[in-house]
């Protein structure tokens, strides 16, 4: 499930995806990667220096989350394989918290689960349930390279494990059934197949 936002100038500009948004802003909204290009499950590789480029990525990977609309997205969804995720998980109308996590790391999960009807910007406009730990602890690096470690449950918990699956070249539907994951990635190929193959 997608939090839709109201138009504001990023969604504005969806249809100038991959240029600069608005005048001096310096953000980025970069193209998503979609099922099923591999790119996707490639194994993202820790940051090692955290430095301007690495705040102007995450810069880049928020604008494109809040262009989208989305409430998180892991930097190789833009197809940088680096151990990066942005996240707001506010909701429509609420004012925005925009998030970055750098070299997350899971350190305790709780054995209660809970089912949160998931969709990924990567496969667009398929939903399905997954059941995942419902509270989790995680270590991370914030912006400036402090350390920090957050609990969280709720939709916080279910969006932290969905990127971090992404960091690890894993995607929602890998936690359903095999039946449904092999229909979305059929329908997928032959989406990009037709893509493919028309004149751009
Ligand atoms: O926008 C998104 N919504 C969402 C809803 C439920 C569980 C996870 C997510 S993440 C997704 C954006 C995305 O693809 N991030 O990788
Ligand atoms: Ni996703």
């Amino acid at each position: 499930m997608r939090y839709p936002e109201a138009c504001d100038v990023a969604s504005a500009n969806s249809l100038r995806r991959g240029g600069k948004i608005g005048y001096g802003s310096g953000m980025t909204i970069k193209p998503l990667i979609i099922l099923p290009d591999p790119v996707l499950r490639q194994v993202s590789a820790p940051v090692e220096t955290i430095d301007d480029d690495i705040r102007r990525l995450a810069d880049d990977m928020l604008e494109t989350m809040y262009d989208a609309p989305g409430i998180g997205l892991a930097a190789i969804q833009i197809g940088v394989p680096k151990r990066l995720l942005v996240l707001d998980v506010t909701k429509e109308g609420e004012e925005r918290s925009p998030l970055v996590f750098i070299n997350p790391e899971i350190v305790h999960s709780s054995g209660e689960r809970s089912v949160y009807e998931e969709g990924c910007l990567s496969i667009p406009d398929y939903y399905a349930e997954v059941e995942r730990p419902a509270a989790i602890t995680v270590k991370y690096l914030d912006r400036e390279g402090r350390k920090h470690a957050v609990e969280a449950d709720g939709l916080l918990a279910t969006c932290l494990q969905h990127e971090i699956d992404h960091l690890n070249g894993v995607l929602f539907i890998d936690h359903i059934s095999k039946l449904k994951r092999d229909m979305v990635i059929r329908k997928f190929t032959k989406a990009a197949k037709v893509r493919g193959s028309r004149a751009i």
